[in-house]
């Protein structure tokens, strides 16, 4: 049967702004990214609950193309399931049967991948009128027909020679379908843009950090900003990218976006003196209609160490000392979960949800960070928490409005900053100013576990209003899915290891527990069709950890197939086992002299540890090259890193940055790293 000869549900209707706006008047579906536009990730359904969900079971699984990270939070509309897989690919289901009804391929170039921080991922699409909206990762915006999978229209929203990508989902706002993107790793200056839905004509562009002064401001707040930046940033774009999340009240008719990270991370190659740096880690609220700016937070002025606030931004009403407050909810990678007032971007509070050591506290007059001496390194390193994983990173949180709790899959992490005396701008891998070798795990095998015995995961119930934990689940990896909440009084979390978990959302206790054979990175959600409730996730294990961290997550379940899972009570569905050949190891003779694999080492980790893991320790989703049968042989090895033999894979030639004897260099390296193993385990 092909998708074209399945009937498409005739119950569909397409979604107006007014439903967008009154989203949470539809309980059985789930309109747009996180639910509402308040991204609460808080569904009213409550069929399921702490009474039956021990009788919870699979009801039907979705097999999609491909292997590595899949983050995506499902659409469900009026009984149509959208949602994106790898390579921004987008598939449109039965949400009762699981019946593909259309699937399109936007066709990314598999080349682009050496311009991606994170993975081949893509955290969804968004629903308006009869038109599905897509970001891709090599930088377009696509509206496809939601009946019948045709292309309506597409537009490049970034420069085609600039290292930009899209991760995000697209938010529909009044008729403007709004779109950030990612690349701040690399070199680039953020910005969000609107188009017009229907059209995909560009109607405001907002760049969220000042560009070279010797040039008109497109805007007179960055007239403002630039006052807070120092030297030459704009030559390596200031970074800001907004790649994840926004929110919009209609109330107030403000667009939340999310700011990231510097470019590079380290302050003293991005801005040397110092200064604010706006609106590098805000939240900045603006005009849907106009991109005009209207407030910011800057959660981590000064930005040195990938602290973006590009985090999940809910929006709640909570009682506080006595008063209903609008608030806006962020726990951004700094560590703090931060409350303000999402009218004026007022500083309520915030407290450390984490391990938090290079701030003190925020204070409660200022709002503003007090930041611990030598947290800069400017003079020496600095070994802190957060990592630049963050406490928080893009894993949705949820906020249940009965419990008046939070769910943060929240991270423990150590990183070591150092500055890189001989940072230099390169046109293939990252520009984060970073000394990578210090950065990364240290050769000593047990200073290494040491340090391999602090990396956490957690699911955080956090109480907002007293800016405290009310209980917390620790995971055996560090690297976890995101969270829904139900009317049911329950939390749904997939986790690294490959489980998918109901918990108590009262207390944390575990009610229910599936083998999901992958380990899991993205968000569930619950809709109902035919008055029946589901819980649906996309399991696919990957995203920056998995890619850059495997040591932090040894105990996964390695991806070894995408799928989404559909949940329902009774649903009695088995998934058939995997059978997972491991491979052995068989590394060549360690033989190269030490100063080779000491150089190989440095190249390294300034160019191979963001895909295949720092120290060369892999974490389930691209190969572990200690194991590869690459590195038996020179020239098979040339043929791959310089000669761009796996380009078709996303492996691209280093020809423009390593030379032959580089290049062998690393494989010395690899090669001493394979036999470590045995000492190391
Ligand atoms: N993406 C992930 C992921 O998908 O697992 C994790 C991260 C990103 C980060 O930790 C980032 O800092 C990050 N930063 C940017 C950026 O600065 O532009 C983009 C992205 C992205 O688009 O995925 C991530």
């Amino acid at each position: 049967k092909t998708a074209a000869n399945i009937p498409f549900p005739v119950q569909y209707q397409g979604i107006s702004d007014q439903r967008l706006v009154n989203a949470a008047n539809e309980p059985h579906n789930w309109l747009s990214h996180g639910r509402t536009y308040k991204e609460q990730r808080y569904s009213p359904l409550k069929q399921i609950s702490l009474e039956n969900v021990d009788q919870l079971g699979l009801s039907w699984a979705f097999d999609l193309e491909g292997t590595r990270g899949l983050e995506a939070t499902p659409i469900v509309v009026d009984g149509i399931m959208y949602f994106t897989g790898t390579w921004s690919r987008v598939y449109a289901l039965n949400a009762l049967t699981g019946e593909l009804l259309w699937k399109y391929d936007p066709k990314v170039p598999p080349e682009w991948a050496v311009h991606l921080c994170c993975d081949v991922v893509n955290r969804g699409v968004a629903v308006w009128g009869n038109q599905v909206y897509l970001g891709t990762l090599d930088g377009r915006l696509l509206a496809i027909n939601a009946k019948n999978g045709a292309l309506v229209w597409e537009v490049k929203t970034t420069p085609d020679d600039m290292p930009y990508s899209i991760t995000g989902a697209p938010r529909v706002v009044k008729g403007n379908v709004i779109i950030g993107n990612g690349g701040g790793e690399f070199g680039v200056r953020g910005y969000v843009s609107a188009y017009d839905a229907k059209s995909g004509q560009q109607k405001w562009r907002f760049f969220t950090v000042p560009g070279d002064p010797a040039k008109p401001f497109e805007d007179p707040i960055l007239e403002m900003a630039a006052k807070t930046w120092k030297g030459e940033w704009w030559k390596l774009g200031g970074g800001g990218t907004v790649w994840d999340s926004m929110s919009y009240d209609p109330e107030l008719d403000l667009l939340y976006i999310g700011v990231g990270n510097g470019s590079p991370w380290n302050q003293q190659v991005r801005s040397p003196g110092g200064g604010d740096n706006l609106f590098l880690s805000s939240i900045v609220a603006v005009k849907p209609d106009t991109g005009k700016y209207v407030w910011h937070y800057q959660t981590t002025p000064g930005e040195s160490w990938d602290y973006t606030a590009a985090q999940q931004m809910v929006l709640a009403e909570l009682e506080i000392e006595g008063k209903t407050r609008k608030v806006i909810m962020q726990a951004p990678k700094n560590g703090f979960f931060y409350v303000l007032d999402r009218e004026t971007g007022e500083f309520i509070s915030g407290k450390p949800f984490v391990k938090v050591s290079w701030a003190t506290h925020i204070d409660n007059e200022t709002g503003r960070p007090a930041v611990v001496e030598g947290a800069r390194y400017l003079h020496k390193n600095f070994m802190g928490f957060p990592s630049p994983f963050g406490g928080h990173n893009w894993h949705s949180m949820s906020f249940n409005p009965d419990t008046g709790l939070v769910y943060i899959p929240a991270m423990d992490l150590p990183f070591n900053f150092q500055h890189d005396e001989k940072f230099e701008a390169h046109p293939l891998g990252v520009n984060i100013g970073i000394d990578g070798v210090a950065a990364g795990m240290p050769e000593d095998v047990n200073v290494r576990k040491a340090i391999k015995a602090m990396l956490k995961g957690h699911l955080l119930a956090w109480d907002p209003i007293k800016q405290q934990a009310a209980w917390s689940v620790t995971h055996k990896t560090a690297w976890n899915g995101g969270t829904l909440t139900t009317a049911g009084s329950l939390v749904f979390q997939g986790n690294g290891e490959g489980k998918f978990i109901a918990y108590d959302a009262q207390n944390g206790q575990q009610v229910w527990s599936f083998d999901a054979q992958t380990g899991i990175v993205a968000a569930p959600v619950s809709y109902s069709v035919n008055n029946e409730q589901y819980v649906a996730i996309l399991a696919g294990w990957g995203g920056i950890m998995p890619l850059l961290l495997g040591e932090a997550v040894e105990e996964s379940a390695a991806n070894n197939t995408n799928r989404l899972l559909v949940f329902r009570i009774g649903g009695d569905k088995q998934l058939t086992k995997l059978n997972i050949i491991p491979r052995s190891l068989n590394p060549p003779p360690n033989i190269a002299p030490l100063e080779d694999i000491n150089y190989g080492r440095e190249l390294y980790q300034k160019y191979c540890f963001n895909c295949h893991g720092d120290t060369a320790v892999a974490g389930g989703v691209l190969p572990d090259l200690r194991n590869s049968p690459f590195i038996t042989n020179a020239d098979l090895w040339q043929n791959v890193v310089l000669g761009g033999a796996l380009s078709a894979k996303g492996m691209v030639s280093f020809k423009p940055v390593l030379s032959d004897k580089d290049a062998e260099d690393i494989r010395s390296y690899v090669i001493k790293r394979a036999h470590d193993q045995w000492q190391e385990r």
